[in-house]
């Protein structure tokens, strides 16, 4: 099982419900590994770079305008096969369709409004990530000491 870091961002309707936390801890749960993690507002520029494979389905301005329109929630986890984990958890694309106990199941209604995006494969995670932080933003938990258990 390959380890992989993925991008998953809590878009600006689960940020103003107050399901960022709960976005955080159903991925901690989860098993996975927080390894990056900032609030931020996402410019027009960075939008449409990030939804780039979008650009000619007829929601994309939409899209574009919705993740631009408050902030968001930009996080980095790693894990073994974490990018198919995160999409397990986040469920489907439209809620309406998403099984219940995953976020989007639990937590959504809308499609356009459907709480957490995830990088749906190894190009794309490595691309998004790109896009969202540093090199030097993402820990390297290898290079620390044990921060669970370390006494200072
Ligand atoms: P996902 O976010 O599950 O990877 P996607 O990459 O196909 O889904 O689409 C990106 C986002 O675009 C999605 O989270 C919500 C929006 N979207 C997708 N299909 C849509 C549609 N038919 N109408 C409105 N918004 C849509
Ligand atoms: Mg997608």
């Amino acid at each position: 099982m390959a380890v992989e870091r993925t991008l998953v961002l809590v878009k600006p309707d689960g940020v103003q419900r107050g399901l960022a936390g709960e976005v955080i801890s159903r991925l901690e749960r989860r098993g996975l590994k927080l390894v990056g993690l900032k609030l931020m507002q996402v410019d027009e520029a960075l939008a449409r770079r990030h939804y780039a494979e979008h650009v000619n389905r007829p929601f994309f301005p939409g899209l574009v305008q919705f993740i631009t329109a408050g902030p968001v929630v930009a996080m980095a986890w790693e894990g073994g096969n974490a990018i198919e984990l995160v999409r397990q958890t986040m469920g489907a694309t439209d809620p309406a369709k998403s099984a219940p106990g995953t976020i989007r199941g639990d937590l959504g209604v809308n499609i356009g409004r459907n709480l957490v995006h995830g990088s749906d494969k190894p190009e794309s995670a490595q691309r998004e990530l790109n896009l969202f932080f540093k090199p030097a933003e993402l820990l390297d938990y290898q290079r620390s000491t044990d921060p669970w258990i370390t006494e200072s």
